[in-house]
């Protein structure tokens, strides 16, 4: 059986390659793709990407060797990115609790 860590990494592979199948490249994910998944998969945590901007910026930060495409090296930073960013939330919140419950209000 795999543990949690192993089905989350599969996971990542699965959600990819789902959206990134849809046109062109196979093992790309082009513009649309890249807002589709977005939107779809990363709504919680990426609520602003709801507008092109955003979107478009998501991509010209991603795309790092500048093809147009977000391939899976490219799209595993940005996991990367956020996930760093949902664990400084997570400590925050830890934090904050912790002081809240001393009595030491921010
Ligand atoms: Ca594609
Ligand atoms: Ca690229």
């Amino acid at each position: 059986m795999d543990s949690n860590l192993e089905s989350a990494m599969q996971m990542l592979i699965k959600t990819f390659h789902k959206y990134s199948g849809k046109e062109g490249d196979k093992y790309t994910l082009s513009r649309g793709e890249l807002k589709e998944l977005l939107l779809e998969e990363l709504g919680t945590y990426l609520g602003s990407s709801k507008d092109n901007e955003a979107v478009e910026k998501v991509m010209n930060d991603l795309d790092a060797n500048n093809d147009g495409e977000v391939d899976f090296t490219e799209f595993i930073i940005l996991m990367g990115a956020l996930t760093v960013a949902c664990n400084d939330f997570f400590l925050d919140e830890k934090v904050g609790k912790k002081r809240r419950s001393e009595g030491k209000e921010l």
